[in-house]
C-alpha cells in the first residue's frame, strides 16, 4: 500500500468510529466509474448483475468527493453494435446487452454524470478493459482514449468502482496497473456477475496479487 494515497482523517461514521483509510481524492487522482448502465445494474436489464443498483449510491458518493477535491471523474460505457461475436446469437458468451442507443446502454437514471465518457466494444470486439479494445478475430489491441485522458491530467492514482467486478472492473484495474498507475478498487462499489460461483472472489484475489489496493 502506498501511504500517500490514503488520508488518515476519514469522516467519522454514525457510531463515531473512523474507518481505517479512505482514498484521498485530489489532483493526480482519477475516479473511474465502470459501466453503470441499465442492462447491468437494473434488475430488468438483460445482463443484470445481482446487487448492481446498490453500487450507484456508492459511486455518487465517491464522485462528489472526487469532484470537490479536484480529482478527475471518468466514466466507461459498454457500447455494442446489434451484432458482435460478444453476443450469444452471434456465437459469443453473453446475452445481447448495451447496444448503442438503447435503454440498456443508458446510464442508470440515478447516476450523477459529470465528466468524460469512454465507450468500449463499439467495433464489435470482445474486450473488457476501459483502456484497450481487444479484437481477437483480427489479433489487434487498440487503446481507447482513457490513458490519454489520464495522462493529460497528470493522473497517477486510479480509483475504480462499477460493474462487473469479474469482467470490466477487473480488466480495467489490471490494465491500469500494467500502465503503471496506483490502483484502488472500492469493494462496496462493485458487484460480480459470478457466471461461475466464486468468480467475484477470485477477481478480488487476482487484483490483490497484481498490487491493486482493495478499499
Ligand atoms: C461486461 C460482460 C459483458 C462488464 C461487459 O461491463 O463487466 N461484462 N460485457
Ligand atoms: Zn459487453
Amino acid at each position: 500500500m502506498s501511504a500517500a494515497f490514503f488520508e488518515p482523517s476519514a469522516p467519522a461514521t454514525q457510531n463515531g468510529q473512523v474507518p481505517a483509510k479512505v482514498p484521498a481524492y485530489g489532483p493526480g487522482v482519477a475516479l473511474v466509474i465502470v459501466d453503470l448502465q441499465n442492462d447491468f445494474a437494473d434488475p430488468r436489464g438483460s445482463l443484470s448483475v445481482p446487487g448492481g443498483m446498490e453500487v450507484v449510491a456508492v459511486a455518487n458518493d465517491h464522485l462528489r468527493r472526487a469532484r470537490s477535491s479536484g480529482a478527475l471523474v471518468v466514466y466507461t460505457e459498454d457500447w455494442h453494435p446489434p451484432h458482435t461475436p460478444h453476443f450469444a446469437p452471434d456465437g459469443g458468451p453473453w446475452p445481447v446487452h448495451c447496444v448503442a442507443g438503447t435503454w440498456g446502454a443508458e446510464f442508470v437514471p440515478d447516476l450523477i454524470v459529470e465528466g468524460p465518457v469512454i465507450h468500449t466494444g463499439t467495433g464489435g470486439e470482445d474486450g473488457y478493459s476501459g483502456f484497450f479494445v481487444r479484437d481477437d478475430r483480427m489479433g489487434r489491441v487498440t487503446p481507447t482514449e482513457l490513458n490519454g485522458l489520464l495522462s493529460a491530467s497528470a493522473v497517477q492514482s486510479v480509483v475504480i468502482c462499477g460493474l462487473a467486478l469479474d469482467y470490466c472492473v477487473k480488466e480495467t484495474a489490471l490494465d491500469a496497473r500494467r500502465l503503471g498507475y496506483e490502483v484502488t478498487v472500492i469493494k462496496a462499489g462493485v458487484r460480480a456477475v459470478d457466471v461461475r460461483p466464486g468468480d467475484g472472489d477470485r477477481a478480488l484475489e487476482d487484483l490483490q496479487a497484481a498490487g491493486v489496493e482493495l478499499w
